[in-house]
């Protein structure tokens, strides 16, 4: 056989061989492959687009992909900066023209990254940000706000302020409404008024078939793609999203809040007492978790945080006024607000914490805050983390000795030890959360028995290190630590979560799932959104590998030509 006509026949031989195989093995299309869409066909479906398309090829993209928690960084192939409802149903449609794996982001604070996946297309809604603030409706004494998911928090509060109106947020200025209220939300005014999700309206979503539904506690209003509308009397999908989970039912194209009045003036108090003090040497950790267990009966309108970490800190003679510098292991921040101006009653809800202050010489301030928005712009949101996070719902009722010395250890033996961060955040829950029925939302009973939202942070030591170190080493001893601290709590927040937990169906909604799978198979049949720990997702769901089928197809392909080449030789 001629060598150049035999070449031929096998490189045809190896190109079929490659297209055989031109899905990834999950069935999605991978970049460089013959079902991916052209430069043309993106060019024209940008041009569709109110909004518009960003490759990796373009300028910006390297910086926008970047996640908050930068543990798990992945590439889309394509992000869709949409723009209007008509933009994200044309990315649905698009992406299932052309077999694209869809990940949907507002902020990208999602701690298990979540919010996008190497060769996604990414749904990108941080520039929807319209809203409709009402000060009075039917449906709510207050008025309420109809917001897109792109606006933050703390853009949120800014113009609410004008109205004199709060809402129930988060404390994260960055964080966005989208995945926040699909997983829950929680605040620091939620044991004044709820989570989010219990303050919810309204939900408007865009379906896995590019049909818009209008969701509220008995109704599901369906515009189908040829614009007929149908009323279904059915609060099933308005139940599924106040808790189902982010990315999973449909893209929130716009929420719909209840609003309450604002309070002339906040109070605040801060302080801060070292668990841990050097010389002389003083271990504060058991008081100081007995403190923290007092605020359990603090009245309603007291909200906010507590956090601990096992980090060193030391205060100069300078600051202090001491004759040495004071070296201290570990400390606990509070952050406590009142809903409420003052009235002088403020020191009789923190006798304990005021006499043990007084004590040892802790400074600790009350402030007044002249409103909400003041209050929420004190909040630290740093751009990015690396962290491996272990949370639980904490009962109060497990608030005891063993989970003092619990953390005593964990903090100043096992993690020290290791050179590990550790920084835990109690949110402070029960009041109204509790009010709530346990099956009003799809959220873990354990919510509506919590005293807070347990959520800790792990980490290395050295924000240098490199980031392999951080996957061998951090990421498996938090997992431990997480898998301990459940004890302690009675389920987990969803969008604080532990990312390998194999109970993360039961931790996040209890008895709920199924009901929620359910609802999900019915709008969702063919699992169009699938996510990491998602509804209706396995547990591998939420990635898209093309690299191993084009190795295999490649190993083939070898083979196949040394094969030919063998006998047609
Ligand atoms: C600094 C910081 C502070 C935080 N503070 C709080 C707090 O005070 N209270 C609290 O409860 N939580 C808080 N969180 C956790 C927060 O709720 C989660 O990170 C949540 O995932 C953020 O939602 P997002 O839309 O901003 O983020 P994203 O990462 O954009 O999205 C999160 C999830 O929701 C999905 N999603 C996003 N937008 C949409 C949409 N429009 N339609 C459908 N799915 C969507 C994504 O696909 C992803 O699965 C905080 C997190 C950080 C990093
Ligand atoms: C995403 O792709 C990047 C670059 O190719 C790779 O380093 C990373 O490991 C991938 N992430 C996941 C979760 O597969
Ligand atoms: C807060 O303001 C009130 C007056 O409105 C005042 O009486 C009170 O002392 C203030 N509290 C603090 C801690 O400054
Ligand atoms: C879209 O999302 C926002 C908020 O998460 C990011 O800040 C942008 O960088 C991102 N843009 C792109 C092109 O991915």
């Amino acid at each position: 056989m001629h060598s150049l006509y035999k070449v031929f026949v096998l490189s045809t031989l190896c190109y079929v061989s490659f297209l055989g195989s031109s899905h990834a093995a999950d069935g999605y299309c991978c970049r460089k492959e013959s079902c991916f869409p052209s430069k043309t066909q993106i060019d024209n479906f940008e041009a569709t687009l109110d909004g518009r398309v960003v490759m990796d090829s373009d300028n910006e993209y390297e910086a926008a992909t970047l996640m908050y928690n930068t543990v798990r960084q992945m590439y889309p192939s394509i992000v869709a900066m949409v723009n209007s409802v008509g933009d994200i149903q044309k990315a649905i449609l698009f992406a299932r023209e052309h077999n694209l794996f869809v990940t949907v982001r507002s902020s990208g604070h999602d701690y298990s990254g979540r919010s996008t996946a190497n060769n996604s297309l990414n749904i990108n809604l941080s520039e929807m940000k319209d809203y409709e603030v009402k000060t009075d409706s039917s449906r709510s004494s207050s008025g309420e706000l109809k917001v897109q998911t792109g606006r933050t928090w703390i853009e949120i509060y800014e113009l609410l302020d004008q109205y004199d109106r709060v809402i129930v947020g988060g404390s994260g200025k960055t964080v966005t409404t989208g995945g926040y209220t699909l997983g829950g939300g929680h605040s620091p005014i939620s044991k004044t008024y709820g989570l989010a999700v219990d303050n919810l309206l309204e939900m408007q979503l865009v379906l896995p078939d590019g049909r818009i539904a209008t969701c509220t506690e008995t109704q599901t209003v369906i515009e189908h793609m040829d614009g007929t509308i149908e009323t279904l009397q059915d609060g099933d999908l308005f139940w599924a999203v106040r808790g189902g989970g982010g990315g999973t039912y449909g893209v929130t194209v716009y929420n719909v809040f209840k609003l309450h009045p604002a309070p002339q003036s906040m109070v605040l108090l801060s302080v801060t007492i070292p668990l841990k003090v050097h010389v002389p040497y003083a271990d504060f950790t058991e008081p100081v978790f007995e403190i923290v267990k007092k605020f359990n009966s603090l009245p309603d309108e007291w909200g906010g945080y507590f956090i601990f970490h096992n980090w060193d800190v030391t205060y100069k003679k300078e600051d202090t006024g001491l004759d040495n510098d004071l070296k201290t292991t570990g400390s606990l921040s509070l952050h406590i607000n009142k809903l409420a101006p003052w009235d002088g009653t403020e020191h009789d809800a923190f006798t304990g914490l005021i006499s043990f202050c007084n004590t040892y010489d802790i400074p600790y301030t009350f402030s007044n805050q002249s409103s909400f928005y003041e209050y929420a712009k004190l909040a630290g949101d740093p751009p990015s983390v690396r962290t491996s996070l272990a949370t639980t719902l904490l009962q109060p009722g497990k608030q005891n000795n063993e989970f003092t010395q619990f953390f005593k250890k964990q903090l100043f033996d096992e993690f020290k030890a290791k050179n590990i961060f550790l920084a835990c955040t109690g949110t402070l829950l029960g009041g109204q959360v509790k009010r709530f029925a346990a099956d009003s939302t799809p959220l873990s009973p354990g919510f509506r028995t919590a005293s807070s939202c347990l959520s800790c942070g792990v980490g290395l030591a050295d924000p240098n290190s490199v980031l392999a170190q951080f996957e061998d080493f951090v990421i498996g001893e938090g997992n431990k630590f997480s898998e301990s601290l459940q004890r302690f709590g009675d389920g987990m927040y969803l969008n604080e979560p532990t990312r390998a937990n194999a109970d993360w169906k039961k931790d996040f909604w209890g008895s709920h799932y199924n009901r929620l799978l359910t609802i999900k198979r019915r709008y969702d049949p063919d699992n169009f959104f699938t996510c990491h720990h998602c509804v209706g997702s396995d547990d591998n769901a939420g990635q898209v590998t093309c690299d191993a089928p084009r190795f295999l197809c490649n190993y083939f392909c070898v083979m196949l030509v040394a094969f030919l080449y063998a006998i047609l030789k």
